[in-house]
């Protein structure tokens, strides 16, 4: 069915419904969540609905601003007003030490990488200082965007001693893996999660609106020995993930 004749008022609107722009958000909500209205696809004018549905555009601008609100629909500054792709959050637990591959196998996706940065390089002092780095001692650094189902979910940038990791071309997917079989999988770690507001660069690489939510995890991971292993810096998609910690007494 095609748009104008999904938003034609037969059948939907009437005097009954309550008040005219809820049943036009209504609608329209319904419209996003069968697909006639599909995501990325943008919405007709403010005008043009108007006039399809004999609605004021006062009543049209009132459905449209709740969906916008609701973070169903997204207006882009000159370019209207869009449909949302909505992210099936996903609910990850705080108590296993587990790595984005296998979180996301868990649930049937296939992961890959966009490679930002990869290699050894001299370290920053924050570096040094997580990971116990001797006097003029290099790091290997990965950085990469992380995409589960073709989605990019999150920003990670993972710092481990060269010894832990001399060679980080060796890693291609996982890390965890090549930890694994180089006997240097970490066995703990601590995380700090914080809100952040996604900065352009990042937006637009995990493809959210620039300053939309986020989540900025940093992960310091140790051997049995005591030891640190990795220090990462993630930046998740806040409409992606829920963090969900089992407390016990
Ligand atoms: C997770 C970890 C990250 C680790 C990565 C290894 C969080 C917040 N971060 O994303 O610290 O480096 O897994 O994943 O959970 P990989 O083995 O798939 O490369």
């Amino acid at each position: 069915m095609s748009v104008v004749d999904f938003l034609r008022p037969e059948g939907w609107l009437g005097e009954s419904g309550g008040p005219r722009y809820v049943q036009l958000r209504q609608r329209l909500e319904s419209g996003i969540e069968s697909g006639v209205l599909a995501p990325n696809s943008s919405l007709p004018p403010e005008r043009e609905i108007a006039e399809i549905t004999e609605l004021s555009r006062v009543t049209v601008r009132k459905a449209i601003q709740e969906l916008v609100r609701e973070g169903l629909i997204e207006q882009r500054q000159g370019s209207g007003s869009f449909i949302r792709e909505r992210m099936n959050r996903m609910e990850q637990s705080l108590s296993h030490l587990t790595s984005f591959t296998e979180d996301m196998a868990r649930r049937g996706l296939d992961t890959s990488s966009r490679w930002l940065e990869r290699g050894v390089f001299l370290p920053t002092p924050d570096e040094v200082q997580a990971l116990g780095l001797a006097d003029g001692a290099e790091v290997a650094r990965i950085y990469r965007l992380r995409e589960a189902g073709g989605r990019p979910m999150a920003l990670e940038r993972a710092s481990l001693p060269l010894d832990i990791l001399p060679n980080p071309l060796e890693v291609t997917t996982s890390l965890y893996e090549v930890l694994g079989r180089r006997e240097v999988r970490p066995v703990r770690a601590v995380q700090k999660i914080s809100a952040i507001n996604l900065e352009p660069r990042e937006a637009d690489l995990l493809n959210v609106p620039e300053g939309a939510a986020g989540l900025s995890i940093e992960r310091t991971s140790y051997l049995p020995s005591g030891r640190v292993a990795e220090l990462t810096r993630s930046l998740y998609r806040g409409d992606a993930y829920d963090f969900v910690a089992e407390l016990r007494l």
